[in-house]
């Protein structure tokens, strides 16, 4: 058995539930979903307060859904409002009336918090009020606000220098909010701002800034609705982007077709059964996938090139029909050293590595072939790939040739993770903020903003290990569940002189802590937001870049939460005092007044304050999306970039694995223990193997196991997993993130982009040992 541990235990606790295999599901939604929905709802006991929220979920003029990042149609809304299974599950976490006071953390050690699973975690509640927990604690205490930010200032003020604090923020934070937290960051005088992104879309930006100049997608909603071929890769749009299941079904009812490029069949890419609409519920539902690739984990560059050597065939074969020749001639360069570059790849190389067959890629190509109206959707199969970068490129390329970028029904969506994290990066939260956005805040604040770039999160968990970084900050979020390498990452934050976690709800972040330690609760944005006696409205950016006003109805669960806004304003005066150049109260009494300064520093918000105040909200301006591509580099055109293909090998007893979300977790919050659509029940130490390899390595289907990294010499073991027969290609496996974060080393990232890979695990597998904790106790 697991023994007892000496420090808060950084992860999940090694035991096995009671896991059940139901059905794996080939249609996504439906009744089961509406079920889910409004079960959740009556689980957490607010099925009033819920259900009235849930109505004015991303209605107009109600609340942005904190779940994903999706956007709400521009017109043509259910009266119901854009929810989906998973939004409400969001919603049924945030409107909880359970509470976490004071008086739990009394009579609940830390050490014992951290005995609990992170789902039993997450059910004790909404943070009720501030605590803190002193050097050599054992159990967090009340403090006062005021309290709270005297130890923030101080611990601030004690440091070297600036640059041995950095400010995490998680996606939800509110534009208004965001703006005022970098702005606080930058007076300070620190650029570490590592923020979620960095191991989410950071990729995409990488890739996406110097071929297309702009580092976001450029497809609107409306070009789902009206476009020839849609392209889903490494995307789980039914889980992670429920309503952009409509927006598909709405596209193949005018005439799309659908192509899904993942290890996986997953549900939610091969039918939808809309639950928003009585035919969707009862009906047959909507076929997605017309043509499903299963490929390999990290298979796609391979892919991609297969079908561009195809593509490049079928336009030797019909000059001009297949390509945009005058967008090439146009819009590009470096089209001669692309297509020059095929000369070295074969096909059947190409198909063997990617795991597709050469008649299923053959497929695909000639799917494209003759279409001019192509939108390519990714979102974590490619992002977490240490070619990412290369892989997302290869899209553009791709589009580049068939002059699909920049044009009604066309071009690139980065499909993104929390519901404002595009806005956090508009608002300038940034490890590497621009010199342009630096100039921007000197001219308007008149102080000098550091220059130097900051720490992304990979690097800030290397500095709080040698000691660089001494006071850590997290506006939201769960940085220790949500970092790769858990016990390195354990060590640094507890190397901290102080850990600050603004939240809403607990999580093992605050229980694996600094030498000091304070939870600071908040406002979510189904919250009510009363600003001197006045009901606020913050606003947020989606997936396709419309900002949006987004305002609570909730009564807060206490009245001693503060919301972030306020939090950063209090916590400048109490840093910065008369050192500041900015007036933090006119901020903190008006988030007009906040507006009007993001006005004045960042391009796209004119006349922000009246615009936010327009229902439908306003497009911020995205020139890729007009057909203009202004690149530092190469002026006004796009270029072709050159790719590689990844050198993959395994050891004979390797096998890889991506780490993945089920469908009942946001995150680190672990909604309920099952995966539907994936046949699972009650489980989440689950490893999918497909059954030849099962044979092979002489396992058994439901067998207990043990999974080992080695990357860099040193072993990471994730103990007891039940092996679980799966359609994934040979030599795959997926399992859950954050159990098997563990297992994810802090080296292995992302080329350019720095971010982990996290869906490029090399693994061994070996049967449980029931002596493994011996082992893992001498780590
Ligand atoms: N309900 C819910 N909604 C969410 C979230 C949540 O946790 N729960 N999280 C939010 C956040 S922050 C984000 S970033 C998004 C994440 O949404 P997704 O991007 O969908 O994230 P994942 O579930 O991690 O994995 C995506 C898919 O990648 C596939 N995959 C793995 N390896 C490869 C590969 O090598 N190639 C290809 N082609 N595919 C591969 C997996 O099979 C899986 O289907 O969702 C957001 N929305
Ligand atoms: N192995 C592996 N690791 C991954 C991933 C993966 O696919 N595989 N995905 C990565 C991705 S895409 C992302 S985005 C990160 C996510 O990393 P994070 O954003 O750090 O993690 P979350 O789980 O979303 O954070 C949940 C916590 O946020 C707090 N919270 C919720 N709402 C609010 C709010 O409105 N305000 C405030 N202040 N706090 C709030 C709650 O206390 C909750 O416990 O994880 C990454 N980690
Ligand atoms: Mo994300």
């Amino acid at each position: 058995m697991e023994k007892e541990k000496k420090e808060p235990a950084a992860e999940n606790p090694y035991k096995l539930l009671d896991l059940k295999l139901t059905k794996v599901e080939k249609w996504a939604a439906g009744i089961p979903a509406v079920m889910a929905a409004f079960g959740d709802l009556f689980e957490e006991g607010v099925p009033i307060r819920g259900t009235r929220a849930l109505f004015r979920m991303n209605q107009m003029g109600g609340f942005d859904c904190p779940s994903c990042a999706w956007p709400d149609p521009d017109d043509d809304r259910s009266p119901l409002g854009e929810y989906c299974e998973n939004g409400a599950k969001a919603l049924a976490e945030e409107a909880t009336t359970k509470k976490v006071t004071a008086d739990f953390f009394k009579k609940n050690s830390v050490f014992d918090l951290a005995k609990l699973t992170d789902f039993e975690i997450g059910r004790k509640g909404r943070l009720a009020e501030p605590v803190y927990l002193p050097k050599g604690g054992t159990h967090y205490q009340p403090i006062s606000w005021d309290d709270a930010f005297k130890k923030i200032a101080e611990h601030l003020n004690a440091l070297e220098t600036p640059d041995q604090a950095a400010f995490y923020t998680s996606g939800r934070t509110s534009n208004e909010a965001s703006f005022l937290y970098q702005l606080f960051a930058k007076e300070f005088g620190t650029n570490n701002m590592p923020d979620c992104s960095n191991m989410c879309h950071e990729t995409s930006g990488t890739a996406l800034l110097p071929t297309i100049g702009i580092g976001k997608g450029t497809v609107k909603l409306n070009d789902f609705y009206d476009t020839d071929v849609i392209v889903i890769i490494g995307q789980n749009p039914g889980t992670n982007a429920p309503r952009m299941m409509s927006a598909l079904e709405k596209g193949k009812k005018n005439g799309a077709k659908i192509i899904a490029i993942n290890p996986l069949p997953e549900a939610g890419l091969m039918g939808f059964h809309n639950p928003q609409q009585i035919n969707g519920i009862i009906g047959s539902g909507a076929k997605l996938a017309d043509l499903y690739l299963p490929v390999k984990i990290n298979g796609d560059m391979e892919l991609l090139k297969a079908i561009g050597l195809l593509l490049i065939d079928f336009e030797k074969k019909s000059p001009g029909e297949v390509f945009d020749q005058k967008f090439i001639a146009d819009k590009t360069i470096g089209y001669d050293a692309f297509i020059k570059q095929f000369d070295h790849y074969k096909l059947e190389d190409l198909a063997a590595a990617s795991g597709v067959s050469q008649a299923a890629i053959y497929e695909a190509a000639q799917m494209l072939a003759f279409k001019k109206r192509i939108i390519f959707c990714w979102g974590m199969g490619l992002t977490q790939q240490p070619n990412g970068v290369e892989m997302i490129q290869e899209i553009v390329n791709l589009l580049l040739l068939k002059g699909s970028i920049g044009k009604p029904g066309a071009g690139v969506c980065p499909v993104r993770g929390h519901s404002n994290v595009q806005g956090n990066r508009t608002m300038m939260i940034n490890e590497k903020p621009s010199n342009e956005q630096l100039d921007r805040i000197q001219k308007v604040f008149g102080f000098d903003p550091p220059r130097e770039h900051g720490y992304d999160v990979v690097g800030v968990i290397k500095a709080m290990h040698e000691s660089k970084v001494k006071v850590f900050f997290s506006m939201g979020g769960n940085f220790l569940s949500a970092t790769p390498d858990t016990t390195f990452t354990a060590k640094a934050l507890r190397k901290l002189n102080l850990s600050v976690s603004v939240s809403t709800k607990l999580n093992r972040s605050h229980l694996v802590h600094g030498q000091e330690a304070l939870i600071l609760p908040t406002f979510s944005r189904s919250d009510i937001d009363m600003v001197n006696g006045e009901p606020q409205f913050v606003s947020t950016e989606n997936s396709m870049g419309v900002v949006q006003s987004s305002k609570g109805m909730l009564k807060p669960i206490s009245d001693k939460l503060v919301n972030e806004t306020q939090i950063v304003c209090r916590m400048a005066i109490a840093t910065l005092g008369r050192r500041s150049v900015i007036d933090w109260q006119r901020y903190a009494n008006s988030y007009d007044a906040v507006r009007d300064d993001i006005e004045k520093c960042i391009p796209g918000f004119e006349n922000y304050n009246l615009r936010v105040r327009h229902k439908e909200g306003f497009y911020l301006p995205n020139a890729a999306r007009e057909g203009n591509f202004i690149t530092k580099k190469f002026g006004d055109r796009a270029p072709f970039t050159l790719t590689s293909i990844p050198e993959n090998v395994l050891a004979p007893d390797e096998y890889m694995m991506a780490t993945t979300r089920t469908h009942d977790q946001f995150n680190t919050t672990i909604y309920g223990l099952d995966d539907r659509y994936r046949g699972i029940k009650n489980e989440r130490r689950v490893i999918f193997m497909n059954q030849k390899d099962i044979e092979k390595a002489g396992f058994a289907d439901g067998e207990k196991v043990d999974l080992f990294n080695y990357d860099n010499g040193i072993e990471r073991i994730a103990p007891l997993f039940i092996i679980v027969s799966y359609q994934i290609p040979e030599g795959n496996t997926m399992t859950y993130f954050p159990e098997t974060n563990v297992l994810v080393s802090i080296n292995n990232v992302v080329r350019g982009s720095n971010m982990p890979a996290s869906k490029f695990v090399k693994i061994k597998i070996k049967k449980h040992n029931p002596k493994i904790y011996e082992l893992i106790d001498q780590l």
